[in-house]
């Protein structure tokens, strides 16, 4: 048995001590961009391969995303629909992604921008506080990680509902699904919570149009968008204008269109954003390999791979 792992912008020796521990007699091969044809690759565990990457592995049984987005494999167009492409959901990284989102909406609710700025200015002045029951949060992908995120919030108090492509039954939270209902979805949500994956369908979905029509009318005086699922869910733009128009009150963004954000990019010097460079929910190598190392060992017994995308809806 054969595995090649590619990992865009990380060295051979972050991953393959990983590997070569987890799957120990096997062949293992680390992708330093040479463009050899390798037919004895089984499997592949990829981060941001290069489109070429498919075609030099003809024989791969399944492509596995080292993150839980999947996008970086489909939008190459390469994988065959015969290929399974599995993502990854692990208990850890679910679990940081609900301390991203608890974080941001505390610190929108607390007021964090304001306090912050007063105690740089030695300045004691205490303000009108909304609780979390009065603050209604709105999460855009009800998936593992929106899932465990709605139950986060609601724990704290937040009054929480979500949307997604089907219904769903979460305790406590108003579920809301498809195109058809998202208006009163947004109508009634002060900090929308965008964990959608990056489709052909969520492309841009997050644009001026849907901005105003969150509600005006909350706790926290004028919507806020907390983005932390894929920068090209929104039209970057279209959110620059929108809080420095005040249509958005405020924002916390840990991905955008173009990532790295550039230098030059106006969002860096809003005073109402909080940027993070793309960390909402980082996945342990640790735990990614033995996701890959238990799944491979499953599918050689001829077990079905867990969590494998459906290439039909793109995640
Ligand atoms: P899941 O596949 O479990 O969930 C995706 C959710 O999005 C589902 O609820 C799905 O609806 C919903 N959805 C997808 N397309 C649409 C649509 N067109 N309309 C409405 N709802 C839609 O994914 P995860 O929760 O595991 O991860 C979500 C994303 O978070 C990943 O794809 C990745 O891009 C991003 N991510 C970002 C990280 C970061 O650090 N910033 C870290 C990890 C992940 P339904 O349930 O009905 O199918
Ligand atoms: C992921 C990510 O998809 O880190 O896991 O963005």
């Amino acid at each position: 048995m054969s595995v090649l792992v590619s990992v865009k912008g990380d060295s051979r020796d972050d991953w393959m001590p990983h590997f070569e521990r987890g799957l120990p007699g096997e062949t293992h091969h680390w992708d330093d961009g040479a463009q050899d044809v390798l037919p004895d690759v089984d499997y592949a565990m990829v981060w941001g391969p290069q489109a070429s990457l498919v075609a030099r592995i003809p024989n791969v049984k399944a492509v596995f995303s080292l993150g839980a987005g999947v996008d970086h494999i489909l939008n190459l167009g390469t994988v065959p629909l015969h290929v399974p492409v599995v993502r990854y959901v692990g208990e850890d990284l679910t679990l940081r992604m609900g301390e991203w989102v608890a974080q941001h909406c505390l610190m929108h609710l607390r007021q964090h921008a304001l306090f912050d700025a007063q105690q740089r200015d030695g300045f004691w002045k205490q303000h009108p506080q909304p609780g979390a029951r009065d603050v209604r949060v709105g999460i855009m992908g009800l998936g593992v990680m929106g899932t465990h995120a709605a139950r986060v919030l609601k724990t704290i108090g937040f009054t929480v509902r979500g949307w997604s492509r089907s219904p769903k039954a979460i305790e406590g939270v108003d579920s809301f699904a498809g195109m058809g209902e998202l208006d009163a979805f947004l109508a009634q949500t002060d900090i929308l919570v965008a964990i959608l994956p990056h489709t052909p369908e969520t492309h841009h979905l997050i644009d001026r149009a849907m901005l105003e029509r969150l509600a005006r009318d909350g706790a926290l005086a004028g919507p806020v968008l907390l983005n932390a699922g894929r920068g090209k869910t929104q039209l970057d733009a279209d959110v620059l204008g929108a809080l420095q128009d005040g249509t958005l009150k405020a924002a916390s963004l840990d991905v955008f269109e173009t990532e790295p954000l550039p230098a030059a990019s106006p969002f860096w010097r809003l005073p109402n954003v909080f940027i993070t460079p793309h960390a909402a929910a980082w996945s342990d190598r640790r735990d990614v390999v033995a996701y890959a190392v238990r799944q491979i060992a499953a599918h050689r017994q001829g077990r079905a791979l867990e969590n494998v995308v459906d290439r039909a809806r793109g995640y």
